[in-house]
Order: C-alpha cells, then sequence, then structure tokens
C-alpha cells in the first residue's frame, strides 16, 4: 500500500517481527515498516499517516519536532510560554502542558489494547472541551491539535518527510536535537516506564535496536538529516538541547527573535526560570492526573518518572566501554560530513 507522502507501508512479519514483541509488549496491534526510510511505527500508524501528511498548517502556527527524547517536553512549555504566558498569568497554564501544546500523532502511540482511556479521563474530557461534537474515533490527538485554540502551537517526533510537504513554508518551526549518548538513555527509561512501549530487554540490547535503526520512530539519522537540510529555511529554527541547557537565556533569546514574541528581559526571566528542569519536575505536568493509566508505577516508584535527570553528560558509566566504542564508530560513520556537532558534557 501506497501512502500520500510516496512511501510504501507493510506490516512488520515474521522473524522481524518476533524478535519485537519478544522486546516489546507495548506493540498490540503490531508494527509497520516504511519504505524509503526504514522508519517503524505501531500498525495504527497506517490509519492516521494519510491525515498527518495532508494537516493542514497555518501561517500562525508554530510547530515544535524534536526525536523522542530530545528535549520537546521542555521545548513545549518554553514556546508556549513564551507565546501565552510570558508575565506568568494566564490561568491556562495550570493545564498539563500535553493539553495545552497538542502531540499530533499520539493518536497512533495510545490506540493500543493497553490504553483503554475512559470518557472521564481528564484527557478525554479536554477532548470535548476543545473538540465539542467532535468523534473521538476520528482521532482524539489529532483533533486536538486542529482545535487547538490560535495561534497553535504542536509537538510532533515524526520526521520531516512523513509531514505536511508544505509545512516549511507556511508554518514556523522549530527542530531541537540532542546527542545521541544522551538520548538513547532516556529513551531506555521512558520505554521501560511507558506502558505503550513496555521494553523488556536490558540496556546492551537497547543500544543495539538504536545501532540497528530498528525501534520506533527510528532512523535517528535519517530524522535528523532531514531537519538539518532545512536549517537555512527563514521559517525553520534548528537547535541543541546541550546549548538550551548551558546558554539557556542565549537561547531563549534566538528563540524570541525567531518567534517574533518580542519579550523583555524580565519576560524572558519568567520563562527561564518557569521552564527549569527543577519547576517543571515539580509540577510533574506531563499528562496530568490519570497518568498512572500510561506508567508502569513499579519502575516509577524504583527508577524514577519522566522527570528524570534533565542533564547532558547523564550517558556517561551507562555504557560498558565495548558498547561505548560501538556508539562512537555509529556516530562518526553517520555524521560523515554533516557539519554538524554534538556536546556530550564534561
Ligand atoms: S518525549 O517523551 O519523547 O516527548 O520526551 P522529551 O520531552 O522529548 O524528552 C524528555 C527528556 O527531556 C528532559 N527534560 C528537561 N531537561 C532539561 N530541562 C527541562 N526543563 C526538561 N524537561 C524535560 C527529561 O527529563 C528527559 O530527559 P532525561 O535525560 O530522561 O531526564
Amino acid at each position: 500500500m501506497s501512502l500520500a507522502s510516496g512511501h510504501e507501508i507493510v506490516n512488520l512479519e515474521g522473524e522481524e517481527l518476533a524478535k519485537q514483541e519478544k522486546d516489546w509488549k507495548g506493540y498490540t496491534e503490531g508494527l509497520v515498516r516504511l519504505t524509503p526510510g526504514r522508519w517503524l511505527f505501531p500498525a495504527t500508524f497506517r490509519d492516521y499517516a494519510d491525515k498527518y501528511y495532508k494537516f493542514k498548517p497555518r501561517t500562525s502556527d508554530v510547530v515544535l519536532l524534536t526525536y523522542p527524547k530530545c528535549g520537546t517536553t521542555w521545548l513545549q512549555e518554553i514556546v508556549w510560554t513564551m507565546r501565552n504566558n510570558p508575565n506568568l498569568d494566564n490561568p491556562m497554564a495550570a493545564a498539563p502542558v500535553n493539553a495545552r501544546v497538542a502531540f499530533l500523532e499520539m493518536d497512533i502511540l495510545l490506540k493500543t489494547k493497553n490504553f483503554n482511556i475512559g470518557p472521564d479521563h481528564p484527557l478525554m474530557q479536554g477532548f470535548k472541551k476543545m473538540c465539542p461534537g467532535k468523534d473521538p474515533k476520528d482521532g482524539v490527538f489529532l483533533q486536538m491539535t486542529q482545535c487547538s485554540p490560535e495561534p497553535r502551537t504542536f509537538k510532533s517526533h515524526l520526521p520531516l518527510s512523513l509531514l505536511p510537504p508544505d509545512l516549511t513554508d507556511t508554518a514556523k518551526v522549530v527542530y531541537m536535537v540532542r546527542n545521541p549518548k544522551d538520548a538513547v538513555v532516556s529513551f531506555f527509561h521512558h520505554s521501560r516506564i511507558f506502558k505503550n512501549h513496555d521494553f523488556s530487554g536490558t540496556f546492551e540490547d537497547f543500544v543495539q535496536y538504536f545501532l540497528d535503526d530498528d525501534f520506533v520512530y527510528g532512523p535517528y539519522w535519517l530524522h535528523l538529516k532531514e531537519a538539518w537540510h532545512r536549517k537555512d529555511n527563514p521559517n525553520f529554527h534548528f537547535m541543541f538541547y546541550e546549548d538550551l541547557k548551558s546558554n539557556n537565556m542565549e537561547e531563549l533569546k534566538k528563540l524570541d527573535t525567531f518567534l517574533g514574541t518580542k519579550l523583555s528581559q524580565e519576560q524572558l526571566e519568567n520563562v527561564a526560570h518557569y521552564t527549569s528542569f527543577s519547576e517543571m519536575k515539580a509540577r510533574d505536568a506531563v499528562l496530568g492526573t490519570g497518568a498512572d493509566i500510561f506508567f508502569n508505577l513499579d519502575i516509577v516508584n524504583k527508577d524514577g518518572g519522566f522527570f528524570r535527570q534533565g542533564m547532558v553528560g547523564d550517558w556517561k558509566g551507562k555504557y560498558t566501554p565495548e558498547l561505548d566504542a560501538k556508539m562512537d564508530k555509529w556516530i562518526k560513520t553517520n555524521l560523515g560530513d554533516l557539519g554538524l556537532e554534538f556536546k556530550y558534557g564534561v
């Protein structure tokens, strides 16, 4: 079957599927592979792929893109606060960040047997309020993205080749990347705490999936390269998690210029403080009440929740020397002459 984006989509079958099913118990409806690119997604992607590709961006939209675990939630809170709450007096800020900044393709991650979100769940209540009269069967998160009040700020982890082709001609797009060593450590934790992934293998297994470009949302490099090639587009702002961490105010000023928010120094300081790791962790406002349905609480209680470390260089000591050498080789090969450099922490 061909998608509107031009990709061929097939169900993962046989040994390939068996391997995934052994380690990832959350993909209860199977997986699909896209060509070209070898993108891997839960099978639910098939129902939505064309809707994402044909999504109508608006000139007032700001779209936040990252590969998973590269700091989108942080970016969501920063950009929403810059656009809607620079004086920290907007009552809407009390809502979980995911209810203010819609997550375009979250339907593909939640439409699994593990998540029977009832009509009373806060997410469904939020949907009914934001999209009155709409049928959740047509996509809760897709429609929340469409119905978000203007100016819309929304996020996606999809690669640019699966998003509307006119996206960067119409909307403003911010892409943030994080060094792969920290991103993998963060993704490993995420895949264990979130029931929709439910990864049961070891860290070594996990890294191998990453190196083989063989897990959901992969391949990391193609995702990044598609974005890097747009970096000179005036509607495109490319940034690094590590710079946002080490040079926060400077990066906020660059964002302010790009977004045209024209914030004062005091407002920028409000944003910096409100979106710091400690403040966001204290609010723990990713999904809000009812989040326990998404998380494996045994692992959360033992190893921590969504706001884990929020730092650069946490990967150190997590990789065996052999695994680290493999990772270095993989990074060197893939970086090639791209002209992009990562910071790994001291
Ligand atoms: S997701 O689930 O893919 O959308 O995750 P994402 O938000 O992209 O990335 C999660 C990591 O970002 C860290 N984080 C932050 N770091 C610094 N400052 C702030 N304010 C912040 N908020 C979230 C979060 O802790 C995850 O990284 P790790 O390394 O796991 O702590």
